[in-house]
């Protein structure tokens, strides 16, 4: 190891040293510990067999069927949308969609469709096995979204995995398609506004390991919110798609407030901003069919930027609304594969493209290998099923509460953790009263949280809105309300009710500007020298990054790695539901490295609460000891 030390050090393989080296470099005495991933692997996998996974109703591993992985051939993926902004950059791009006649797609499996369906819980593993295949099946999308929202901090915190080895390892297996990820403005891939350095800082580190397209929105629509993001990307030469997200209803009258004048307004700002693509984020899924024909044509006419609509489908009326959008013009539509659409999902690709076949917009997809990818896609959903949100048929009643399709099953969950689980239907409607109570406000990540929590706060309570503002200074508001009220993340359109700011902030001073101005610097030296006095591990960029958005979801990542490895190797029914007895399975722990694990049996429980679970490991006994925690 110290000859290893010695090969690796920088001064060494530059050539910059000296006799003194050795003794001037106290660093090449320092040893990696003998890693014995095996035992680790075994841990993780005898807790999990033992113990189980959180939210996932304990029992025995179910036999799932082999992943229809579709055969694609040696030859590499067609060029494709990555190519043209490589080649051309983002003005070239830019031209290039204006200049496409058939809609263009963006595939939103790998993001958005499981964040909404299956509580983003899809891992790397899952991912990576149709990435390659993908990318030859589908050359022409104009994007895969395939990272940020709540993808980042899930990968950390639930799935135990990097999600920037998601970003660089799948780049490796898509070289053709544009890579597109959600970015929450100042509030990054987080739930609260941060520095400006930490927002360039993830925005550069983004563009560097692989995303080409940043759709920005504000979860506000304050345009303020918005800058620094929107100019840190365009400072990296990818694309900014800055999004308006869609609130209300310009179609109805009792609505005035998000009239069609506004997102006019807010559209051409965003082109004075430098937005190289607008986004219509329609998180709720509340476009109704005729209003989108009338908000595309009339922002068509109003801004010379190509037009990216996303919405889910809860309502199920997505297909026919983007029938609209495309009779208006609409450039770009965000889909998924048939397996993984519908419901809180994103419209199904496959259904629009036979929907469009013969028209003069059909989108160059292929229907064909949209089929072949959805049949892998539906065997991949087994795996997740205890984190289906139990919805199975169109929800019409979206159009009342305006909750944002990747909240729903989020906030059912945590209605009944706080035991309001059979009080669901007033937890909805409340969530539609605090919305006006707020001055109705724009809902989606973080907004649609401060909303939902103070829906479960008031009926947990009892409280009404006319209780909230007259004994409201007695009352202890969650914290993420109060946050809120105190302009931490941003200002409204048309602004706090001011009688319940009062009330809420008990004579604190709100903010009026960007929290963004107020907030200092993030120290990312310190942070570095932090991390590398407390764990032994090199420490890297997208880690000290990772720690400045999410420093405890980070630390008992990088312990969980400690104690059990790179978890992220294993298949997912073994990740999820440990083994069954008698099986017998293969581990790759790097290219060519194999792993071959059986489970052999599992001992009584000792009076200290432990087990021994008996494994082979390449055909050699093993003992673990696990604490049962049944
Ligand atoms: C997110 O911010 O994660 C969203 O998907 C918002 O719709
Ligand atoms: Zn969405």
């Amino acid at each position: 190891p110290f000859l290893e030390n010695v090969m690796r050090h920088e001064d060494f393989i530059t050539g910059n040293y000296d006799t003194s080296f050795i003794d001037t470099t106290p660093e090449l005495f320092v040893f990696p510990k003998r890693k014995d991933r095996g035992t680790k692997m075994l841990n993780y996998i005898g807790n999990v067999t033992l113990n189980g996974f959180p939210g996932i109703e304990k029992k025995k591993k179910p036999l799932f069927e082999q992943l229809a992985v579709p055969k694609v051939g040696l030859e590499p993926a067609s060029p494709g949308t990555k190519q043209i902004l490589d080649e051309r950059g983002a003005a070239g791009l830019v031209d290039w969609v204006k200049s496409r006649s058939e809609v263009l797609l963006t595939d939103t499996t790998f993001r958005d469709a499981h964040q909404s369906l299956l509580a983003t819980r899809v891992r790397t593993n899952d991912l990576l096995r149709i990435a390659e295949p993908t990318a030859k099946l589908l050359p022409d999308m104009f994007s895969l979204e395939m990272w940020g929202g709540a993808t980042f901090d899930v990968s950390y915190r639930f799935l135990k995995e990097d999600p920037w080895k998601r970003l660089t390892a799948l780049r490796e297996k898509v070289p053709n398609v544009l890579f597109q990820m959600l970015l929450r403005a100042s509030n990054a891939v987080g739930y609260t506004n941060y520095p400006d350095n930490v927002i360039r800082e993830f925005v550069d580190q983004s563009a560097a390991s692989g995303i080409d397209v940043f759709r920005i929105f504000d979860s506000l629509n304050w345009i303020k919110g918005m800058e620094t993001a929107i100019d840190a990307v365009r400072q990296t030469g990818k694309i900014a798609e800055a999004s308006i997200c869609y609130t209300g209803d310009i179609d109805d009258p009792s609505r005035p407030k998000y009239s069609i004048q506004y997102y006019k307004d807010m559209a051409k700002e965003l082109e004075n901003q430098g937005a190289h693509i607008l986004g219509i984020k329609d998180m709720a899924g509340l476009l109704k069919p005729q209003s989108a024909y009338r908000l595309i044509s009339e922002l068509k006419a109003t801004v010379d930027l190509p037009i990216h609509l996303h919405t889910h489908d809860t309502s199920g009326n997505g297909i026919y609304m983007y029938a609209k959008a495309i009779e208006a013009g609409v450039d770009i539509v965000d889909v998924a594969v048939s397996t993984m659409a519908g419901l809180t999902s994103q419209p199904s690709a496959n259904t629009l493209c036979y929907a469009l076949k013969g028209t003069e917009r059909e989108p160059s997809a292929s229907i064909d290998s949209l089929e072949q990818l959805s049949q892998y896609w539906e065997g991949v959903r087994q795996y997740y099923q205890d984190f289906e949100s139990g919805m199975v048929a169109p929800h019409t009643e979206i159009y009342k509460h305006e909750m944002p399709g990747g909240q729903y099953s989020n906030l059912q969950q945590q209605a009944k953790a706080v035991g309001l689980g059979d009080r669901w239907e007033e937890v909805k409607d409340m969530y539609s009263r605090v919305n006006l109570m707020f001055g109705d406000i724009v809902k989606v990540t973080p907004s649609s949280k401060v909303v939902g929590d103070m829906a479960l706060f008031m009926v947990q309570n009892n409280l009404t809105e006319e209780e909230v503002l007259e004994r409201g200074d007695k009352i202890d508001f969650p914290d993420s309300v109060i946050e809120l009220f105190e302009g931490y993340l941003g200002q409204p359109y048309g602004g706090f009710p001011k009688q319940l700011q009062k009330v809420i902030l008990k004579g604190k001073e709100p903010l009026t500007v960007r929290p963004g101005e107020l907030l200092k610097d993030v120290d990312f030296g310190a942070i570095r020298e932090e991390l590398s006095n407390e764990f032994d591990r090199q420490i890297t960029d997208h880690d000290v990054i990772a720690y400045a958005l999410y420093p405890k979801v980070f630390t008992d990542y990088i312990k969980t790695v400690d104690q059990f490895g790179d978890v992220s190797v294993l298949d997912t029914p073994t990740f999820l539901y440990g083994m069954r007895l008698g099986e017998e399975i293969e581990i790759e722990i790097e290219t060519g490295k194999t792993l071959i694990v059986k489970l052999v049996s599992i001992g009584q429980a000792q009076t200290d609460g432990t087990r021994v679970v008996y494994f082979e490991l390449n055909g050699q006994p093993r003992e673990i000891v696990i604490k049962d925690e049944s």
